[in-house]
């Protein structure tokens, strides 16, 4: 292991979706700006990566963007001197020769698998364990980022809650809602209580699933730039933002409905009312993790005294059952959007709960820190 970590590179494979990316590209920038290393990040797939980078070009096997040497990762790389820390993002499998280049690398570099994210306990017992990789013999470590302290911690940059604390404006009449999700044959539900309802509300849908949905329940096919509104429901039509941008957005949002893993994280930051779509996988797998997820926020609300309304319990859980027994129909959406000011407030203090604990990338230059230097000299 190096004395001192100074050089990173992360790997990342695009299987579907952005969030790998997404997450990927965050911590390769908090490495940078937060922690002084020079990260070095191989991308998979540059033609998802442009979206929510414009400025990438896609033809470059090499090049700067904000700092960080982005590397399109082929299945013939070039050969490249291995880093300090070398962190392997969701078990993308580094290639074959670099591995050999870290075995040849005299201290070997530090080698972390970075996990998705979850609320689960059982993480806590997984989380920084170590396995001998079988070809090489080299260390690598289990990453689990997670809510709690003994987790692997969440994402999270000084610069980054600054501008979250920018972006937030003094109340208005017409409500803001962000709508970032999967599949969501219910959504009309809420749409109809959304156009009924006495406050305005303005709902910002971006390209992809949840769009296709929007557009079944208005009966027309929405584009990138379009607003068409029924009743008290403006609905506009954005495209995928920045990061920065997004961030921003979620933050001036009274609700916020996104999904996955980043742009979760990223709501909770943002503070305001939200509402999870968790990835689904197979045999309801990640309905587990959204009573974990669930269970931790309203503990932490109960005991800060801003108990969370049973809406938003019953919203979450219709929110993720759409397809399958539950019926769209144990949300009542009417009672939602009343309860969303003490909905705001409950996840108000979830945030300044998380906000007690090191950041994920804080977190593991601190692990390196202590193995480097609890080592015999
Ligand atoms: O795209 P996702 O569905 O990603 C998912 C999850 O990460 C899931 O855990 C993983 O297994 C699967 O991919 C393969 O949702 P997520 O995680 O929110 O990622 C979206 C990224 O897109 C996130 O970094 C935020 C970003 N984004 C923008 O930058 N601009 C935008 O306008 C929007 C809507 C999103």
């Amino acid at each position: 292991m190096p004395t001192s970590i100074k050089t990173c590179d992360i790997f990342c494979t695009v299987i579907d979706n952005y969030g790998d990316l997404g997450v990927c590209w965050r911590l390769a920038r908090h490495l940078h700006h937060d922690h002084a290393l020079t990260v070095r990040l191989w991308i998979d797939d540059l033609i998802s990566f442009k979206h929510l980078a414009p400025a990438l070009s896609t033809t470059q096997q090499q090049q700067m963007l904000d700092g960080i040497t982005v590397m399109h990762w082929q299945p013939q790389m070039a050969d490249a001197e291995p880093g300090d820390l070398i962190i392997e993002g969701f078990g993308c499998e580094l290639p074959e020769a670099f591995i050999q280049a870290m075995t040849a690398q005299s201290p070997h570099p530090a080698w972390v698998n970075l996990e998705y994210l979850s609320a689960e306990p059982w993480i806590e017992g997984c989380h920084a364990l170590p396995s001998v990789h079988a070809a090489s013999g080299l260390i690598k470590h289990f990453w689990f980022p997670g809510f709690t302290p003994a987790s692997g911690g969440l994402l999270r940059s000084a610069g980054e809650l600054e501008q979250i604390h920018d972006a937030r404006r003094p109340a208005r009449k017409c409500r803001q809602v962000s709508l970032f999700s999967y599949r969501q044959t219910g959504i009309g539900h809420l749409l109809d209580a959304l156009a009924a309802d006495e406050t305005r509300t303005l709902l910002k849908v971006f390209p992809g699933q949840a769009l296709t949905d929007v557009s079944n329940w208005l009966g027309r096919i929405l584009t990138i730039g379009e607003e068409v509104s029924r009743g008290e429901l403006c609905i506009r039509v954005l495209p995928l933002l920045h990061h920065t941008e997004y961030d921003r957005l979620l933050a001036d949002s009274d609700l916020n409905l996104v999904r996955g893993e980043d742009s979760f994280v990223r709501a909770q930051w943002a503070g305001n009312a939200m509402l999870w779509h968790i990835y689904p996988q197979e045999d309801d797998a990640h309905l587990i993790k959204l009573d974990a997820w669930q269970a931790r926020v309203e503990g932490i609300a109960a005991m800060a005294d801003t108990p969370m309304p049973a809406s938003w319990g019953q919203a979450l859980t219709a929110w993720n059952h759409c397809d399958s027994r539950h019926p769209e129909s144990l949300a009542n959406w009417c009672e939602f959007l009343a309860d969303l000011p003490a909905i705001h407030l409950a996840l108000a203090s979830w945030r300044q709960y998380l906000l007690t604990q090191p950041d994920l990338a804080t977190q593991l230059m601190r692990f390196y820190a202590d193995r480097v230097e609890s080592r015999p000299k």
